[in-house]
């Protein structure tokens, strides 16, 4: 296993050498300039792709290579592009991004996670993607990222990640934005309007060639590190997103365009929030498909 291992990084390491200097975390994992095994890493399989429609549809299509081959090792698998053309979030609504950009999906499969209940997935996920931003923004900046409900990731009020998840056989597909370079125009109405974007550069990151893959990579191998030892205590993941949610930040219901206060998030994932129309309280349910 490990001269396999060797092997393979050696013949990668010369197209690798400008890229690997930019890998913070996760380094001597990283195995291959376009797919590979990290042997001995949280993360399985690794594959960068210079360009995508979604990196949610390569996935499936890795998954299914995978399965073809009858590989015995399932683990989790990412993939990640430098450009990505059809981007989407939740419920058909549109990611936009440039290249410069991070264009990610992990999938991790669905039965081996221990953590319960499963509505605290998404909490988690988001828990483990804003300390990656934070700690690459200048230093005042880092303070001011925070989760909104259930996982987008803010700077200050202005999103700068989002995440979308969605079920593929046992895998859990994990798609992950987040603009390192580029903040995009979101619209202002209509069915794909939301609130203004931030990149990551505008505070201070370093969103130079080669970024990007660093980038997706620390936060492939931060999921996979943690899903390898899903056991987590369900206060922990709420005590978790708690202290890094935006709790002063006002959500709008989107079917309705109400302004909720968000007040506490409940042990089973649900946000409570105070309605502004009624001052009554209620609990909101992620849109998930599990
Ligand atoms: C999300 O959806 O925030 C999930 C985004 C997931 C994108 C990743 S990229 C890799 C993987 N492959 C894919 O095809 N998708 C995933 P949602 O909460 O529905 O937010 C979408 C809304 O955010 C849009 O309707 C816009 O209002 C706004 N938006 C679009 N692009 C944005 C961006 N780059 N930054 C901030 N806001 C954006």
């Amino acid at each position: 296993m490990r001269s396999t291992a060797v092997v393979v990084f050696a013949a990668a390491v010369s197209s690798l050498r400008a890229r690997t200097a930019a890998l913070s975390s996760g380094m001597a994992e990283f195995t291959t300039a376009t797919t590979g095994r990290a042997v001995g890493s949280a993360l399985a399989s690794w594959t960068w792709l210079p360009e995508v429609n979604s990196t949610m549809e390569e996935a499936r299509r890795l998954l299914r290579e995978r399965a073809a081959v009858d590989d015995p090792s399932s683990g989790v698998l990412a993939v990640g592009a430098a450009a990505q053309l059809a981007g989407r979030g939740t419920r058909g609504r549109a990611w936009l991004g440039a290249p410069g950009n991070v264009f990610l999906t992990v999938a991790l499969p669905f039965s081996e996670l221990k953590l319960r209940p499963r509505r605290l997935l998404p909490l988690r996920v988001g828990t483990l993607i804003a300390p990656q931003i934070a700690s690459r923004l200048a230093a005042p900046h880092g303070r001011r990222v925070a989760l909104k409900w259930p996982n987008d990731v803010l700077i200050g009020e202005d999103k700068v990640s989002g995440v979308l998840i969605e079920m593929d056989g046992d895998d859990l597909l994990v798609g992950i934005g987040v603009n390192l370079r580029y903040a995009p125009d979101v619209p202002t109405s209509g069915a794909d309007r939301g609130r203004r974007a931030t990149s990551m550069s505008a505070h201070g990151a370093d969103a130079s060639d080669g970024t990007a893959e660093a980038l997706a990579h620390a936060i492939a191998h931060a999921i996979a590190t943690w899903a390898r030892g899903s056991d987590d205590a369900p206060e922990r993941v709420v005590d978790d997103w708690s202290a890094l949610a935006s709790w002063d930040a006002q959500l709008q219901l989107r079917d309705e365009g109400t302004l909720v206060a968000p007040l506490s998030l409940e042990s089973d994932g649900r946000l409570r929030v105070r309605r502004q129309d009624t001052g009554q309280e209620q609990l909101l349910v992620a849109e998930y498909l599990y």
